[in-house]
C-alpha cells in the first residue's frame, strides 16, 4: 500500500534520503528534518494511511507495535521518557498525509 506522491512513501522506499534510526518488516523511524527536541524521530508504518485514526482502524496492531517501537527508542535514549505526537488534521499542523508519530525525547520536555 503506497501512495506514488508521498514524501514518506519515497522516504522508506530510500528514493529520498533520511537519517535511519530504526527498522522492521512493517515499520521505519528517521530523524525528523526539523527537531523540535534534542531527539526528535518520525515512527512510521511502511504501508501509507492518511491519519492515526485511519490506521487504528484498519490495523490496531500496526499501531500498538509503532508504540513499543517508540518506547524501545526512548529507552535507549532518555530512560524511557517520551512524548508521542500524532498530528491529525491540516489545523493540527499535520503537513505530510502519511500517518506518523513524532518521538520527542532525549532531553526533559517543557510540560
Ligand atoms: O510533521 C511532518 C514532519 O516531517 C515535520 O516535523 C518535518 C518532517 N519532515 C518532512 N520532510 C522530511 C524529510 N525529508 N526528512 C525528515 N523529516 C521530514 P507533521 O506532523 O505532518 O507536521
Amino acid at each position: 500500500m503506497k501512495d506514488e506522491n508521498c514524501i514518506f512513501c519515497k522516504i522508506i522506499d530510500c528514493e529520498i534520503p533520511s537519517e535511519k534510526v530504526y527498522e522492521d518488516q512493517t515499520t521505519y523511524a528517521f530523524k525528523d528534518i526539523n527537531p523540535q527536541a534534542k531527539v526528535h524521530i518520525i515512527i512510521v508504518p511502511r504501508n501509507h494511511y492518511e491519519n492515526v485514526a485511519q490506521l487504528a482502524k484498519a490495523d490496531p496492531k500496526q499501531l500498538a507495535h509503532m508504540v513499543q517501537v517508540a518506547q524501545q527508542l526512548a529507552d535507549e535514549e532518555f530512560h524511557g521518557a517520551y512524548r508521542l505526537v500524532f498530528n491529525t488534521g491540516e489545523d493540527a499542523g499535520q503537513t505530510v498525509f502519511h500517518v506518523h508519530g513524532h518521538i520527542l525525547t532525549g532531553e526533559k520536555l517543557d510540560e
